[in-house]
């Protein structure tokens, strides 16, 4: 597929979709959507391709939906073109996916990044849900995913009041993993993730379903989560090969098998 609104490339086993809508501040359009989803799952299915990262400018990661788009979207419209159902792909991507934020990431870019497994924001990142300011709600999960992530007097005054979280605040609120300077945040998001793509494949996979149980599940059903997973990486390569590493002293040798 050829994109015209992102730009995908790959480093090294870290497979990368920038979102390309400057002149908009990268607010998603449904081309956006589309397009982001559709890189993010053909990385997915890439066997090279450990961990994805999603990223946008140093202005912006995104300012949210595009409003100029949704405008004069009646209900009918909301509810026939699926748009619930674009923004819950994420949700089936079995890779880590990074969030690498610099500036705004606000709205449906604020929401994007909650999707995300984890985050990594330069100095001047800066997360809100402002939809109360244009007479709506979140609508892609920040009402769920804030308040299970921040709490629920936060996320109210985020949600409602239009609060907006520096770098700093979203480190302590446990929004984001680290921070880092403006200048190469992306070369720093890029080396946190090569770390990741350079863990047991296999095993990676089955922790992120499991991590993500956690939000969705009572405790007994995420413990059966957990052990439903851990079993089965006794049936692999990596396991054995791990574990041999570790008593011969050596780095070990992983196949994704
Ligand atoms: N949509 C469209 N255009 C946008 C935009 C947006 N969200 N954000 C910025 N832009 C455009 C501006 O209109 C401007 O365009 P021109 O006037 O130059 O043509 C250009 O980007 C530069 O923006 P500014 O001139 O405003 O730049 P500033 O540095 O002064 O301010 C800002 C940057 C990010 C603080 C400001 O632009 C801003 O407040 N933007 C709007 C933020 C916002 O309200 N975001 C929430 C949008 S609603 C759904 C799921 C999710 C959603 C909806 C449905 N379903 C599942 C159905 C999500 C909804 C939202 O995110």
């Amino acid at each position: 597929m050829t994109y015209t609104t992102i730009l995908t490339e790959t480093r090294g086993r870290v497979g990368i979709a920038q979102l390309n809508r400057p002149q908009a501040m990268n607010a998603f359009n449904l081309a956006m959507l589309g397009e982001v989803f559709d890189a993010l799952e053909t990385f997915d299915k890439d066997e090279h391709v450990g961990a994805i990262i999603v990223t946008g400018n140093e202005k912006a990661f995104a300012a949210g939906a595009d409003i100029k788009e949704m405008s004069e979207a009646s209900y009918i419209q909301m509810v026939t073109e699926e748009r619930v159902e674009v923004w819950n792909r994420i949700r089936g991507i079995r890779k880590p996916v990074i969030a690498a934020v610099s500036g705004w990431a606000l709205g449906g870019g604020c929401e994007f990044v909650l999707s995300c497994d984890m985050v990594v924001a330069s100095e001047s990142a800066r997360f809100g849900q402002p939809e109360i300011t244009i007479g709506i709600i979140p609508g892609a999960g920040g009402t769920q995913r804030l308040a299970r992530l921040v709490g629920k007097h936060l996320a109210m005054e985020m949600v409602i009041n239009n609060r907006t979280l520096t770098a700093q605040e979203a480190l302590q609120f446990g929004l984001v993993n680290r921070i880092v300077a403006v200048e190469g945040y992306l070369d720093a998001a890029v080396a946190f993730a090569e770390e990741i793509a350079s863990r047991a494949p296999i095993a990676v996979r089955m922790a992120k379903d499991a991590v993500n149980a956690a939000f969705e599940t009572t405790l007994t059903e995420g413990l059966a989560v957990e052990k439903r997973n851990f079993y089965p990486l006794f049936a692999t390569e990596d396991q054995k090969e791990g574990m041999k590493a570790f008593i011969e002293k050596r780095k070990p040798n992983w196949k994704g098998k």
